[in-house]
């Protein structure tokens, strides 16, 4: 609820703060006050009340938070609401759905997913309450040869979110992933509305692993961010989620302006894909190939064996 939001970030600022301080600043009343903080405590939040010194956010508690997200949303120029669940079959399937519901850009998250896919159908592992699963949707003006563009954007200010909260060092796998010390720690993949070749809505899977899970470990290269972080750093989602939404917001701005050469540097800086031999399965066709560069388009310039260009679009890339 409103309130909550209101408390939150009031008890952001790292201060005991009484009830009834909060009260008078946020114009309600005291009995309203408590009844957010229980239910803040109740979502995981650590609260201390001291009698006489008021309230004090301890910790942010361990699982993204419903409403943490709310307030960024709340907050956001690009989106206008947030769909959030405790199990889903899968959020895009819910995006979909709810297509009609908003006219807007909006995301769907759920703590949970009994039937995650990635690319191809392929399954994506979703345990409960140990990664961030959403869809944004989105509707920008773009004609649909545009969406390997996007993806482009969208996997730079997810790669940057990861490095900046959690002092790591991921990388872009091209076309859909995003990787930390050669394994998967990220998948995302862009389904389209379309209408001819002009793009009515863009509904963008995220599934990052942040928590360690058995579910991820008989996957042969799959990690999260907690098994790659350093021992005894804490691990905030919350610091996380403000990040994400900061970055993913600005590069979808970029996106809406500028061609691909404007971030090109900085993509191919974080590209794990050159300077290395690869196996490059397309449409039933698989062979090996060294990536040479990224054109303005997105498609990825490679030689293969017998030293001929090519160009590759949306490939499945083995390294
Ligand atoms: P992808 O097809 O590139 O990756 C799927 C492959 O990755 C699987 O075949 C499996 O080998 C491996 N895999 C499965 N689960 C995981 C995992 N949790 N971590 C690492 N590797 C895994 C990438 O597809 C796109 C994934 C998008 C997922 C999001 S979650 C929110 C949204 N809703 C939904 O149903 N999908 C998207």
């Amino acid at each position: 609820s409103k309130s909550k939001q209101d408390i939150l970030r009031l008890l952001k600022n790292d201060e005991y703060i009484s009830g009834q301080s909060m009260a008078d600043q946020l114009g309600i009343s005291r009995t309203s006050v408590w009844k957010s903080i229980k239910a803040l405590k109740a979502e995981g939040y650590q609260i201390t009340s001291v009698p006489n010194k008021g309230h004090r956010l301890i910790a942010p508690p361990g699982y993204i938070n419903q409403t943490a997200l709310e307030v960024l949303v709340e907050h956001s120029e690009v989106f206008g609401h947030i769909e959030y669940l405790q199990t889903v079959d899968s959020t895009q399937n819910i995006a979909f759905k709810m297509l009609d519901t908003y006219d807007g850009a909006f995301i769907v998250v759920s703590e949970e997913q009994t039937k995650g896919r990635g690319r191809f159908n392929r399954n994506w592992a979703s345990p409960k309450q140990r990664g961030l699963y959403i869809s944004l949707v989105l509707r920008p003006n773009v004609p649909l040869t545009d969406i390997i563009r996007f993806n482009l954007f969208i996997s730079l200010a997810i790669s940057k979110s990861i490095d900046e909260t959690f002092n790591l060092s991921s990388g872009i796998k091209w076309p859909n992933d995003i990787y930390i010390n050669n394994k998967k720690v990220c998948g995302f993949l862009t389904e389209v509305v379309s209408e001819g070749n002009a793009v009515n809505a863009v509904v963008c899977g995220i599934g990052i692993n942040i928590f360690n899970d058995a579910a991820l470990s008989s996957l042969p290269r799959a990690t999260s961010i907690e098994a790659e972080m350093a021992e005894g750093e804490g691990l905030d989602t919350d610091i996380f989620m403000k990040h994400l939404f900061r970055n993913l917001e600005h590069y979808y701005g970029l996106f809406l302006k500028h061609p691909f050469t404007a971030i090109r540097d900085e993509w191919k800086a974080k590209s794990i894909i050159f300077d290395k031999y690869l196996k490059i399965s397309e449409t039933g066709d698989s062979f090996m190939a060294r990536a040479l560069d990224i054109d303005e388009g997105g498609f990825l310039e490679v030689v293969d064996e017998n030293g001929r260009l090519r160009r590759v679009i949306s490939a499945d890339i083995e390294l």
